[in-house]
């Protein structure tokens, strides 16, 4: 056991006694490390001065937070890849089309990374470029998808810290916030980045051209209903950056700060940890307590306060650092080489797999690497070495995690992390859903027409995409699958992406 294993969650909000989180025969003994912080209510999220916190800026930031027009071919949005029922991040980080190659570009080897497939790479005038690595079908970042909660909280963003304090305008170099700016820093990023939602060569005139012409929201269902009252005063871009900011214009600065503000509100603070931190250990059940004890005496000081994270960078030896430097490719510096900033543990248990490379399916097997001192030991943090938890300890350790850190409001996509519903993404033609397109889809078209299956995507079997399935379906997949041709119809056969026709056809 490390040498802080006796370092406990200071409880400071009633009394109860410390011995409630003592491991067995510990104590606070003399000369140790001092103890962490208590464990306070979770405050509000921190707001530059620069950036004040507005209502008209905070419903701007949303409605472009779920904006698909955001994107260069309108197929994503940041809350794509970003999702409050997945805990903040993205549940296609578990299914092979989030899969990157890594560092070897070779699909299926052990430096392979689970992110998030973004748009696929094109032209700025919408034509669609063959990639090296992904060639037609979607890129995918080359790490997990961190959560967009609870990232207002940390000084700097990203798994390597490259989002600053310092807010820079990229379109003037103006400094516009001295600190607190990660977010600000952070939004501007995704947005004119190939694997995420730009074009080759994006620019910020291409992404003002496009917003001053769209209409808000247009490709959304469910729109939420702080949304909708907004569009019915300001049913544009222009007026609502009026309303937020006092005048029309769109600008890079201005849709970092409405979005930044927008996740400023996002506290997920109605968690079973909240309610201990309210009324002490009566909170949680015997299994619970027992975990958040182990948790104490292992997981600090990195997991540490409301936040559950220091929000700074440590080698925990997930992988070979040439893989990924993380922090070293920031700092230049050999001693930060492998080093990834701590992820917020709240709402952890919706955001499967675990760390930046997404290499973790299951909290088990999280806490059975922590258990055995990481998987890889080069430049590996002090604070990390084998526990010698038994098999009774690790499960209370995984069940405190699951059953305490969740905020409802967050997994069930509440206010204020409602949102509207995204377009289902679908690959024209895959009849069966198995993500290829062959000749099994029109066999299985021809079972449905004949009534003997139902479908789950009819906009898969639409081939034609004339917002009926039929006969003409079958053959003009088989014409594709044998004669070659044209992809059929966006999002094609060739990479998976929303219906950009509307029409009655479900998909699911
Ligand atoms: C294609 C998927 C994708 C899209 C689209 C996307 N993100 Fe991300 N986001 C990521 C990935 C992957 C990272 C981590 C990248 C890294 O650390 O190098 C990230 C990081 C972040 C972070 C930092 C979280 C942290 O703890 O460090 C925030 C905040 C965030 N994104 C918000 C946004 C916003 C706002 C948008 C839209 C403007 C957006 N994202 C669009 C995938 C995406
Ligand atoms: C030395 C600091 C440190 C200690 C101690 C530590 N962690 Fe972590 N934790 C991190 C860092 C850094 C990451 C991200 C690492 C990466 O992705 O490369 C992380 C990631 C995680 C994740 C994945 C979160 C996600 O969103 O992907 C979980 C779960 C986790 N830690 C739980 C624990 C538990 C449980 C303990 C105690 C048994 C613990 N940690 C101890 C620093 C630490
Ligand atoms: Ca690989
Ligand atoms: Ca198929
Ligand atoms: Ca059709
Ligand atoms: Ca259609």
């Amino acid at each position: 056991m490390k040498s802080f294993a006796t370092v406990l969650f200071v409880f400071t909000a009633c009394l109860v006694p410390m011995s409630a989180f003592a491991q067995p025969g510990g104590g606070p003994g003399g000369g140790g490390p001092p103890p962490p912080p208590p464990l306070v209510p979770l405050p509000p999220a921190p707001i530059p001065a620069a950036n004040p916190l507005t209502p008209a800026k905070v419903i701007l930031g949303k409605i472009l937070f779920w904006e698909e027009q955001l994107s260069s071919d309108d197929t994503v949005a940041c809350g794509t890849c970003h999702l409050p029922e997945f805990g903040g991040s993205d549940v296609r980080s578990q299914m092979e089309e989030g899969r990157n190659p890594g560092l070897d570009l070779l699909f299926g080897s052990a430096d392979d990374v689970m992110g998030s497939p973004g748009v696929a790479a094109q032209e700025c005038d919408g034509e669609y470029l063959e990639d090296d690595v992904f060639g037609w079908e979607l890129q995918v970042t080359g790490r997990k998808s961190p959560s967009s909660i609870m990232a207002a909280y940390s000084p700097r963003l990203f798994w390597d810290g490259r989002a600053t304090p310092t807010f820079v305008d990229p379109e003037t170099g103006v400094t516009l916030i001295t600190g607190g700016g990660a977010l600000e820093s952070q939004a501007i990023a995704p947005i004119l980045a190939s694997a995420e939602m730009a074009c080759a060569d994006r620019t910020w005139d291409d992404v003002r051209t496009k917003l001053e012409g769209a209409t808000p929201m247009a490709l959304a269902v469910d729109v939420t209903p702080d949304m909708s009252a907004a569009l019915a005063s300001d049913p544009d871009y222009p007026a609502l950056f009026d309303a937020a900011f006092g005048s029309p214009d769109i600008s890079a600065a201005r849709i970092a700060f409405a979005i930044a503000s927008y996740e400023r509100t996002l506290v997920p603070n109605q968690a079973v940890i909240d309610n201990f931190i309210a009324i002490g250990p009566a909170a949680l059940t015997p299994l619970q307590n027992q975990g958040l004890q182990l948790f104490g005496q292992n997981c600090l000081p990195c997991h540490s306060g409301p936040e559950f994270t220091d929000n700074i960078f440590h080698n925990i030896g997930v992988r070979p650092n040439a893989e990924d430097l993380g922090r070293q490719e920031v700092t230049g510096l050999p001693q930060h080489a492998g080093q990834f900033r701590t992820p917020s543990l709240r709402n952890v248990a919706l955001r499967a797999p675990y760390f930046h490379n997404g290499g973790k399916q299951t909290l088990a097997e999280v806490v059975d690497f922590y258990n055995q001192g990481g998987d890889f030991d080069e430049n590996l943090s002090p604070l990390i070495e084998p526990l010698g938890l038994s098999a009774g300890q690790r499960n209370a350790l995984v069940h405190f995690m699951e059953t305490t850190l969740t905020d409802p409001r967050v997994e069930q996509g509440l206010a204020p992390f409602d949102h509207p519903t995204l377009r289902p993404s679908f690959r024209r033609g895959d009849v069966n859903g198995d993500n290829n397109f062959d000749i099994a889809d029109p066999i299985g078209a021809l079972d449905y027409l004949f009534g003997a299956t139902t479908l789950d995507c009819l906009d898969a079997a639409d081939s034609n995409d004339d917002g009926a399935v039929n006969v003409a379906d079958v053959v003009t997949s088989l014409t594709r699958i044998f004669e070659g041709g044209q992809p059929l119809p966006a999002p094609s056969d060739l990479r998976r992406g929303p219906d950009p026709t509307a029409d009655g056809l479900d998909c699911f």
